[in-house]
C-alpha cells in the first residue's frame, strides 16, 4: 500500500503531500496521524522554518473519509474523542503552516486548510462545507473559522446549502490570500515559505502568535499581546542583526536565535 502521507524537504521548507488520489484524498486516521507525525518531524527540525501542506492537482481533500465514519454510532465517537485526537495537531503546531490547495477542499479538507495558517489557491480550486447534504454538520471548526474568515452570510450560505465556492470567491471572500495556476502552485507556494523560513524563526513564530491572538481574544488584549511580544522581540539576537544590516546597507544573516 502506498504512503498515505509523503513529506519532502526544499530548503527550509518542509513539504507534506496527502496522498489518496483513488479517493480524492479523504482523510482517515491514518493520514492525520501521518500529517501529525510529519509536523512533528518538521516542527522538532531546527533546520525547517516553514511547512506546506498540499494535496495533488485534483483534490486538496474532499472530506472525511465518509466509508469510514458512516457506521459510526453515538458513543464511538464521543469514546473515542472521534478523529479530534489527531486532527488538533496542525493548529497547535508553533511553525507557519501554509495550505496549497487545487481541486477540492470540501468537509474536513476545507476544515484542514482552515487549520493552516493561510491558504494560497490554484484557481481551480473549490472549497464547500457541504456536510448538511449528509444529514450532518462541520465537525472540525468549518462552522468556526469560516464566519471568521469569510463573514457570517457567506459562512452561512456555505454551511447550509453545501454549495461550492471558487478560487476567485474563496479569494474575494478572505478565505485565499493568493491564487496561482494549478501548474504553478507547489512551485509558488515553496517559494513564499522559503522566504518566510529565511527569515528569523522566533520573529517568524512571534508574528504567527501575535496574529492568531486576533481571533481568540478581544483587541484590547490582542494589542497588549502584541505590545509584549514587540518589546520581547528586542531580546533576539535577530532583530540586532536585523537592524544593524539594515543600517550597514547589507542583506541580514538571521541565525533564528
Ligand atoms: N470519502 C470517501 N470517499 C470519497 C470522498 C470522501 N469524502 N470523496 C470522494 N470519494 C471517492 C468517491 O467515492 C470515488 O470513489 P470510487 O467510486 O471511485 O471508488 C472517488 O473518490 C472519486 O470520486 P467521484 O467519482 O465522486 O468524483 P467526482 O469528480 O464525480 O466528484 C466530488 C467529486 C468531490 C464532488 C464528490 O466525490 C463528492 O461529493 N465527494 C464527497 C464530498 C463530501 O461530502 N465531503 C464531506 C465529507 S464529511 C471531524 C472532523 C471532520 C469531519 C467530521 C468530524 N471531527 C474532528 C470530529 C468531516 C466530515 C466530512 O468531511
Amino acid at each position: 500500500m502506498a504512503d498515505v502521507v509523503l513529506t519532502e524537504i526544499h530548503g527550509r521548507v518542509g513539504l507534506i503531500r496527502i496522498n489518496r488520489p483513488e479517493v480524492l484524498n479523504a482523510l482517515n486516521n491514518d493520514v492525520m496521524d501521518g500529517i501529525g507525525l510529519a509536523i512533528d518531524a518538521f516542527e522538532a527540525d531546527e533546520a525547517i522554518g516553514c511547512i506546506v501542506l498540499t494535496g495533488n492537482e485534483k483534490a486538496f481533500a474532499a472530506g472525511a473519509d465518509i466509508g469510514f465514519m458512516k457506521e459510526f454510532g453515538y458513543m464511538d465517537a464521543y469514546k473515542t474523542d472521534f478523529i479530534t485526537r489527531n486532527w488538533e495537531r496542525i493548529r497547535t503546531c508553533r511553525k507557519p503552516v501554509i495550505a496549497a490547495v487545487s481541486g477540492y477542499a470540501l468537509g474536513g479538507g476545507c476544515e484542514v486548510a482552515m487549520m493552516c495558517d493561510m491558504i494560497y489557491a490554484a484557481d481551480n480550486a473549490r472549497f464547500g462545507q457541504p456536510e448538511i447534504k449528509l444529514g450532518t454538520l462541520p465537525g472540525a471548526g468549518g462552522t468556526q473559522r469560516l464566519p471568521r474568515a469569510v463573514g457570517k452570510a457567506k459562512a452561512m450560505d456555505m454551511c447550509l446549502t453545501g454549495r461550492m465556492m471558487d478560487a476567485a470567491e474563496a479569494e474575494r471572500s478572505g478565505l485565499v490570500a493568493r491564487i496561482f495556476a494549478p501548474e504553478k502552485l507547489v512551485e509558488e507556494t515553496l517559494a513564499a515559505a522559503q522566504t518566510i523560513a529565511d527569515y528569523s524563526l522566533p520573529a517568524v513564530m512571534m508574528v504567527k502568535e501575535s496574529v492568531n491572538r486576533a481571533y481568540e481574544s478581544s483587541l484590547a488584549e490582542g494589542l497588549l499581546f502584541e505590545r509584549r511580544t514587540f518589546h520581547a522581540s528586542f531580546a533576539l539576537e535577530d532583530q540586532k542583526e536585523g537592524m544593524a544590516a539594515f543600517v550597514g546597507k547589507r542583506k541580514a544573516d538571521f541565525k533564528h536565535r
